[in-house]
C-alpha cells in the first residue's frame, strides 16, 4: 500500500477545520485532523510545504516508522504546529490500515474495553437561571456528566459562556471561543471576583441537582498556584469530578503546591503536545486526568504512549473534545478511548449542522455514552464538494487584560 496522494483540505462550515486526506495506490483513503484553533494556516503550510512531499511513495502501512521519521527528521521537535501535523498523518494512516483490515479502528487497537464512553457536555450561563436551564437542557440531551461554567459578576465576558447571540433554533448551543474577524477580542479578567463567586455557583448547583451528578469545571489556566490551591479547597464540599487547567502548567512543579492543599481531582494537558510535557506531573501523581486530544498530541500512536505511561500511575484519560477538534479528531479519540483500559471521561461539544454536512460521521451518542460506531476505519468521510462551499475565514481566540491593563492568561 503506497501513498500516492496527500491533500490538505481547509473548510469553514461553522468554524475553520484543517483535514489531511491520504490516498494509496490501491484507492484506500484515510483522514486526519490538523486543526489548531486560531493558527490553522500554520499547520496547513507545515503539511503542504514540508510534510506532503515526504509522504508520497512511502509505505502507508509503516505507521510507527513514519511517525519517528517525521518527528526526528524535522530536527525541530515538539510544539503545537509540528505535533498537529504529525497527528494528522498518523491518524490518516491508522484509518487506512483499519480499512485495509476491514475493521473499525478500535478493533485494530486491541478491541473494545467498554460498551461506550461516558461523555460530558458543556452547560453554561451568565446568570444562575440560565445556567440551571443549560444543565437541564444537557440532561435532556442524555448527558450523565456536565461541565459547569458561569458568568462572574463584574466581568463583561468570560470563557465558556455560550451566548444566546450565537444561538439559532435547531442549532447546537455550544460556546465557540474563536471569533471570526481581523483581530482577537479583548476580554476582562479579575481573579478575586472569580474565586469569590465560583464556590457559590457549585453550592447552588449541588442544592438544585443533588450530590450524584458528576460536575466538572475549567479554570482555563488563569490562576497562580496558590490561588489554584485555594479554589480546589473551596470546591471540595461540592465533590467535583475534576477541576481543569487550574494553573498554567509550563511549570509542572506548580502542581505540587496545589496538591499539598486540596484533594479536588485535577485535569491538565489540552495544550500539551508530547509525553515529555507530562513526565513530572504523571511521575509525581500531580494530576488525575490526561486532557490531551489525539489531534494536538502527535496522533493515536503518541497519545497512546502518553496514556500507557499515565496508566502506571492510575491516571486516566479525559480527552479534549471541543468544537475545534474536528469530527475526524473526535472519532480518533473515540476509537482510542474504547480500546485503552484507563479511560476516564470524554469531552463532547457538538458540531454545527453545516459541519455535520461536510463530515459524514458514524459515531453515536446514546444515553450519555459515545461509541465510535462499527464502520471500517475511523468511520468518518469528508464531502470535498460540500467542504469547498465554505472557504477559510480568519478567526482568533480572545485574550485577557486585567483592570490595570496587564495581559493575562485567557
Ligand atoms: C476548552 C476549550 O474545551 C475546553 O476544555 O479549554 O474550549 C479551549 O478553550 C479551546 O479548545 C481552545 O481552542
Ligand atoms: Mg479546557
Amino acid at each position: 500500500m503506497i501513498i500516492e496522494q496527500a491533500d490538505v483540505i481547509v473548510t469553514s462550515p461553522d468554524r475553520n477545520f484543517v483535514t489531511l486526506k491520504i490516498t494509496t495506490d490501491d484507492g484506500l483513503t484515510g483522514l486526519g485532523d490538523a486543526t489548531l484553533n486560531g493558527r490553522e494556516l500554520s499547520v496547513v503550510s507545515y503539511l503542504r510545504d514540508h510534510v506532503v512531499p515526504l509522504l508520497i511513495g512511502r509505505d502507508a502501512g509503516a505507521i510507527e516508522d513514519t511517525w519517528q521519521f517525521l518527528y526526528r527528521s524535522a530536527y525541530w521537535r515538539r510544539g503545537p504546529v509540528t505535533m498537529a501535523a504529525i497527528a494528522a498523518v498518523d491518524v490518516a494512516l491508522w484509518d487506512i490500515k483499519a480499512k485495509a483490515a476491514s475493521m473499525p479502528l478500535y478493533e485494530l487497537l486491541g478491541g473494545a474495553s467498554r460498551r461506550g464512553l461516558l461523555a460530558y457536555g458543556h452547560a453554561s450561563g451568565g446568570t444562575r437561571e440560565a445556567l440551571f436551564d443549560s444543565i437541564r437542557d444537557h440532561q435532556e440531551q442524555g448527558f450523565k456528566a456536565i461541565r459547569v461554567q458561569s458568568g462572574v459578576p463584574g466581568l463583561k465576558s468570560i470563557y465558556g459562556i455560550a451566548s444566546d447571540a450565537t444561538y439559532s433554533e435547531g442549532e447546537t448551543h455550544e460556546y465557540e471561543p474563536a471569533q471570526r474577524g481581523a483581530l482577537p477580542h479583548e476580554e476582562d479578567w479579575d481573579t478575586g471576583s472569580y474565586l469569590r463567586h465560583i464556590p457559590t455557583v457549585f453550592e447552588a448547583v449541588r442544592n438544585e441537582f443533588g450530590p450524584e451528578l458528576p460536575l466538572l469545571h475549567d479554570a482555563h489556566h488563569r490562576l497562580s498556584p496558590i490561588q489554584a490551591a485555594r479554589l480546589g479547597k473551596s470546591l471540595e464540599p461540592y465533590d467535583l469530578f475534576w477541576l481543569e487547567d487550574v494553573t498554567p502548567a509550563e511549570n509542572q512543579e506548580a502542581l505540587r503546591l496545589v496538591r499539598r492543599h486540596t484533594t479536588t481531582p485535577l485535569a491538565i494537558g489540552e495544550i500539551f503536545n508530547t509525553v515529555w510535557d507530562y513526565q513530572q506531573i504523571v511521575r509525581e501523581q500531580l494530576i488525575d486526568y490526561v486532557r490531551s486530544s489525539v489531534t494536538h498530541t502527535g496522533g493515536i500512536s503518541h497519545l497512546k504512549k502518553v496514556l500507557d505511561y499515565a496508566a502506571q500511575y492510575q491516571i486516566k484519560s479525559g480527552m479534549h473534545g471541543p468544537t475545534d477538534v474536528s469530527p475526524v479528531g473526535m472519532a480518533a479519540a473515540l476509537h482510542l478511548g474504547l480500546a485503552i483500559h484507563n479511560f476516564g471521561i470524554q469531552e463532547y461539544m457538538q458540531h454545527g449542522a453545516r459541519t455535520n454536512e461536510v463530515f459524514d460521521q458514524s459515531f453515536t451518542f446514546t444515553d450519555g455514552l459515545l461509541h465510535a460506531g462499527d464502520a471500517v476505519g475511523l468511520g468518518v468521510e469528508l464531502d470535498t464538494d460540500e467542504a469547498g462551499r465554505y472557504p477559510y475565514e480568519r478567526a482568533y481566540l480572545p485574550y485577557n487584560r486585567l483592570a490595570d491593563g496587564t495581559v493575562h492568561d485567557w
